[in-house]
């Protein structure tokens, strides 16, 4: 105490929260405490405790009154592919009046018809496009986001992708991960010859993005409908080269082994894991690569093998939980609703859900030292609830109890005006 009050009178805070009950995610809990109080000062945190064990001598520039509601890290939605133009509404319309997936095939449909609408679109409409999903995010305590490339298959529409994401982080008030996903599909012009649009991925686009400082992490899609695992091999080589991490779309509809093969690679995360082998489970523990659900696309596709979630954690496999959000699969920028249906259809407990949009998330861009959770020194990223325990966060579907934002230490209201 003594030692907390000197340092206190040499260094004031910037803002002081009290009235809040903080679940601060350290350890393997909620970490729970009560009717605690959170200092920020040079936007990271400075101090938390309970409130009865603040530094007396020590004062704040502005001082919060949390109302009583509940305070968290910061929500992070770790996997999503946001920026795009066009939807898919129409091909889920059809689909409904029972027009067969061949036919909507046929027609051009899937996903190489949003490759076609974001290769339309120029920088601008695409941020323009992306603006109310993401703000949707940021709505419920989102303070960072990755997004993904993978609907431009060539450099120049790739490289708009990227920017376009690079600028919703610079405009709004959200810190965005970019990753390279060139390797998403395979485009029209190079089909049947994917061997030769691996090589433009890997010699041409990653180089030349990368150089553009565009590129935080490259993923892929290892899938039978998309690469395969040599295939995956050679864009994890060409990123290696680079010194960028890769995380992969691993065993979504089938299982190719990608968990493990990403794992080989030390890479941050494995995707989707619906079809994750046990020899995959024990890959992944051994690497660390942490595993993100994706309840989203499991519910917008009716499927019914879950991921081996009790294996996971038996193994001391980090879950993370995010959107997927995507025009295809996942139309849903709503990581609450995500870690709701992590605990409805994939059975993580409440506080595994909460730990999968924050710590664990954190963990899978790679930035488990600077967010996740309240940490003295952490970047100030938290979000305010009204709720009467954290348990409510995954609880409700289609509710948003969020009161309020802070962004590296700046308050905000969760609905921004644009
Ligand atoms: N897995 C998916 O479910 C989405 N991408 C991926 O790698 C599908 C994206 C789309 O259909 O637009
Ligand atoms: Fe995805």
């Amino acid at each position: 105490m003594d030692e907390i009050e000197r340092q206190g009178a040499a260094s004031d805070w910037d803002a002081l929260w009290v009235n809040v009950n903080l679940a601060t995610m350290e350890g393997t809990g909620y970490g729970e405490i009560r009717d605690g109080a959170i200092a920020v000062r040079d936007g990271r945190i400075a101090w938390f405790g309970a409130r009865a064990t603040l530094p007396v001598r020590q004062r704040a520039a502005v001082e919060h009154d949390g109302c009583g509601h509940w305070l968290t890290p910061g929500l992070i939605d770790c996997h999503t592919h946001i920026v795009y133009a066009g939807n898919r509404s129409d091909e889920f319309e059809a689909r409904l009046n029972g027009v067969p997936y061949e036919e909507i095939a046929r027609r051009g449909g899937g996903i190489l018809s949003t490759v076609r609408a974001t290769r339309a679109a120029d920088e601008d409409e695409l941020r323009i496009a992306s603006l109310p999903r993401v703000t949707s995010l940021l709505a419920e305590g989102v303070t960072t986001i990755e997004i993904k490339s993978g609907y431009g298959l060539e450099l120049g529409a790739e490289a708009r992708m990227l920017r376009a994401a690079r600028s919703l982080g610079e405009s709004l008030p959200v810190r965005v991960r970019s990753t390279f996903l060139g390797a998403h599909a395979v485009p029209a012009e190079y089909d049947g010859r994917a061997q030769d649009y691996v090589t433009l991925v890997c010699n041409e686009m990653l180089p030349a993005l990368a150089r553009d400082g565009l590129v935080d992490a490259v993923d892929a899609f290892c899938e039978t409908i998309a690469f395969s695992p040599a295939e995956t091999a050679r864009v994890f080589d060409a990123a290696t080269a680079l010194g960028l991490p890769v995380k992969l779309h691993a065993e979504q509809l089938s299982d190719q082994g990608g968990a493990a093969l990403v794992a080989r690679y030390g890479g941050l995360s494995a995707d989707h894991l619906e079809w994750l082998s046990v020899a995959g489970v024990r890959a992944m523990a051994e690497a660390g690569t942490v595993a993100v659900l994706l309840p989203g696309a499991f519910y917008f596709l009716r499927e019914t093998r879950i991921p081996p979630i009790k294996a996971m954690r038996d193994a001391g496999v980090r879950m993370a939980v995010s959107t997927d959000c995507n025009p295809g699969t996942s139309p849903m920028p709503s990581l609450l609703a995500a870690m709701n249906m992590a605990c409805t259809l994939f059975r993580l407990t409440p506080k595994e859900a909460l730990a999968g949009a924050t710590r664990n998330a954190a963990a899978a861009l790679g930035l488990a030292r600077e967010i996740g959770t309240l940490t003295v020194g952490k970047r100030a990223d938290f979000a305010l609830w009204a709720i009467d325990r954290p348990a409510d966060l995954s609880y409700a579907l289609g509710y948003n109890p969020c009161t309020e934002v802070v962004n590296a230490g700046s308050p905000r209201h969760p609905r921004l005006q644009l």
